[in-house]
């Protein structure tokens, strides 16, 4: 053992990231306060895309500030106290952010996180740290963890990993392994069948890692904290032979549970890759089952499989009580970490009451849904707009001539010529120099009654006429005496002689394709009564679409009759021409913008200037 050995990591290790990393960054800090730690681990992130700013952080149940650098050098300057850099860079860039953070005397360690950098690049860093004495754990890795004092970035999971691993507190077992994944598997197999984790790296799983096992076995092997060690490696390299020696030169000299997976590689005829790209045999000698060999003859602990490891980890932690080289020490109670919101949410721990309810699509999952139907379902299905409007006001698919229906309502609604109370109210407001948003809203305001807007109305009066069995003339005749226009019944221009072919249009599609129409068969009576009484009181184009609108909603067998009320009550039909004639009053706008229209003025010959002239008072001189 060496007497003046150095740790790589203590509880004030503080590390730098390169990289936006907020989710490691907080579980880091989450470790850390779960350990005790006096400080935050992370120091900072270097982000080259945004300027200097901070990021607010957890540590426990309040909130810290992470300050985040544009430059390197200001990072380092401004935290002296940093030696470990994590590097998030991409392996498109982490060769020269690590290459810049091994300008920096103060940087110790580099892990590198990124996987698929160039090897021959990778072997010039090694080159580079190893001539300044710097260990770079990685490329391909999670990186480390030394229970106590320090994680790397993601490594050992979310902290209810990290407590069930009891990862907080340090053991007295050290291990290296190649994969990350594994070593989270080790972290748990470790905690269970021992007193502990005391350090754990995983180097990665290029063909050219940063170090090596035998770097931090003999790291190991220096710290008189550690009292057991594991290696983990893998089929592919000849890396474990140079631990067999390690062993039987007595460098090693405290016991080592070793095993190598991929042993199911001889199973194959062929050679296989494994995952990482390291992880192939080149000859016999980096197979799995010969390097398990090798290392039980130059005397590391194996076991017969990997499945039998916990065992083996047992068998030698309680040999190394009973010698008292462990002194086991009495379990502290699990530190209580708050766990972040979300995070309790997905695991079932909270619930709340949502402020919110909404029944007709969700974006949360893989896919965007409307009505339950996926947007993939959508198109494939071809349900055209009017198949959304089903389902997104509806909750429910349509038969194809309703859908076709509301399709040819926003058609014949689109537009009606500048004229109009809404296209003029948008043409007006475009001149005035209001943006799109404005000007539409500026027409959709004179929707109402009167203009556009008389469906609903429409849809309640003749749907009640005819409910209550009034005939067409005793219905128009009552509504006279009540002094009530009837909605959907009258035009400004069109008329008997001037018919509206947009209602024909509408009139004889609903004919052809629904299957009963009681309500139009009752309004086109209606409006035989009122075009006997004046031509343009014809049945115009809101009319037209409501009565046959009531006539889908109770009889295509989509809605019960309760359902069929309840839309004509809430007042949802206008919505139709409102959708419809946005799209005119969009044009509106674009067409007046490119027409380059000024600031409008109505002329004053177009105004009837009425105001009533002031009545001189006489005096009364009496008074
Ligand atoms: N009388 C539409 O009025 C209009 C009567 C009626 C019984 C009626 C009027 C009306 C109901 C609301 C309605 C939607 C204001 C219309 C639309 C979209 C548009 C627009 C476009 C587009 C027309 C003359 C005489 C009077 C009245 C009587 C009138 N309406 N009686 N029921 N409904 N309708 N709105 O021509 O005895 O002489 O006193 O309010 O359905 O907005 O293109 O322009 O796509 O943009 O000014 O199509 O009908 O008629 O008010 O001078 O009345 O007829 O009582 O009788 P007018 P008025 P009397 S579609």
């Amino acid at each position: 053992e060496s007497g003046d050995y150095k740790p790589l990591f203590t509880n004030k290790t503080r590390a730098l990231f390169f990289g936006m990393q907020p989710r490691a960054a907080q579980g880091m800090l989450d470790f850390d306060f779960c350990c005790g730690r006096e400080e935050p681990s992370v120091a900072g992130m270097i982000y080259p895309f945004s300027g200097n700013h901070s990021q607010k952080f957890y540590w426990g149940s309040n909130e810290v500030l992470i300050p985040v650098f544009q430059q390197m050098g200001e990072a380092m300057e401004r935290h002296p106290d940093v030696d470990v850099l994590i590097n998030f860079a991409s392996f498109r860039s982490a060769y020269e952010s690590t290459l810049e953070a091994l300008e920096y005397p103060q940087i110790k360690v580099i892990a590198i996180i990124a996987e698929g950098i160039p090897e021959h690049l990778t072997r010039k860093l090694i080159k580079v740290a190893q001539a300044k004495g710097v260990t770079i754990i990685g490329p391909a890795t999670v990186g480390g963890i030394k229970p106590g004092c320090f994680k790397i970035g993601n490594t050992g999971g979310m902290i209810d990993n990290i407590i069930s691993s009891k990862l907080y507190r340090p053991g007295s077992v050290a291990y290296v392994s190649r994969s990350g994944g594994m070593s989270n598997e080790l972290n748990n197999i470790i905690s269970r069948n021992t007193n502990g984790v005391y350090e754990g790296v995983a180097i990665g799983g290029d063909r050219y890692p940063g170090s090596v096992f035998i770097d931090h076995l003999f790291r190991f092997q220096d710290d008189p904290e550690v009292k057991m060690m594991v290696l983990l490696g893998e089929v592919g390299g000849v890396e474990e032979y140079e631990i067999c020696r390690a062993i039987a030169s007595g460098r090693l000299n405290k016991p080592i549970v070793a095993w190598c997976i991929g042993t199911c590689g001889s199973m194959f005829t062929s050679e296989v890759q494994f995952g990482h790209a390291g992880a192939c045999a080149n000859s016999d000698m980096e197979t799995a089952v010969a390097k398990n060999k090798a290392l039980k003859e130059a005397g590391a602990i194996v076991p017969p499989s990997f499945d039998s490891l916990g065992d083996v980890l047992k068998e030698t932690y309680d040999r190394l009580v009973s010698d008292g080289v462990i002194v086991p020490k009495p379990e502290p109670p699990p530190p209580r970490v708050p766990i972040d919101y979300k995070w309790a949410q997905e695991l079932g721990l909270i619930r709340k009451q949502a402020n919110f309810i909404s029944s007709i699509s969700d974006e949360r999952g893989e896919e965007l849904l409307y009505a339950g139907m996926s947007i993939t379902s959508v198109f494939q299905e071809d349900i055209g707009m009017g198949g959304v409007i089903s389902l997104l006001w509806f909750q429910r698919r349509l038969p194809a001539a309703a859908c076709k229906f509301i399709e040819m309502s926003l058609m014949v609604t689109a537009d009606h010529g500048p004229a109009v109370s809404g296209a003029h109210n948008t043409i007006v407001a475009a001149r005035a120099g209001k943006d799109l948003v404005s000007s539409i809203c500026s027409g959709l305001l004179t929707i109402g009654d009167r203009f556009g807007g008389a469906l609903d109305g429409a849809a309640r009066m003749f749907s009640q006429a005819y409910d209550a069995g009034q005939s067409p003339r005793e219905f128009v005749t009552a509504m006279r005496k009540q002094h009530k226009l009837i909605m959907g019944i009258g035009h400004k221009v069109k008329s008997v002689t001037n018919p509206d072919m947009r209602v024909v249009i509408m009139r004889d599609f609903v004919k052809k394709h629904f299957e009963k129409t009681p309500l139009l068969d009752y309004a086109l009576e209606v409006e035989k009564v009122t075009t006997a009484k004046k031509p343009n009181l014809i049945l115009n184009v809101d009319g037209v679409i409501a009565v046959a609108f009531v006539d889908l909603l109770r009889e295509c067998g989509a809605f019960t009759r309760e359902e069929a009320i309840e839309y004509i009550e809430m007042g949802c039909l206008n919505a139709l021409f409102v959708l419809g004639r946005t799209t005119g009053f969009i044009g509106h706008w674009i067409d007046q913008r490119r027409l380059k229209q000024g600031l409008y003025r109505h002329p004053w010959d177009d105004i009837s200037y009425v105001a009533a002239k002031p009545v001189m008072m006489s005096r009364n001189v009496d008074a």
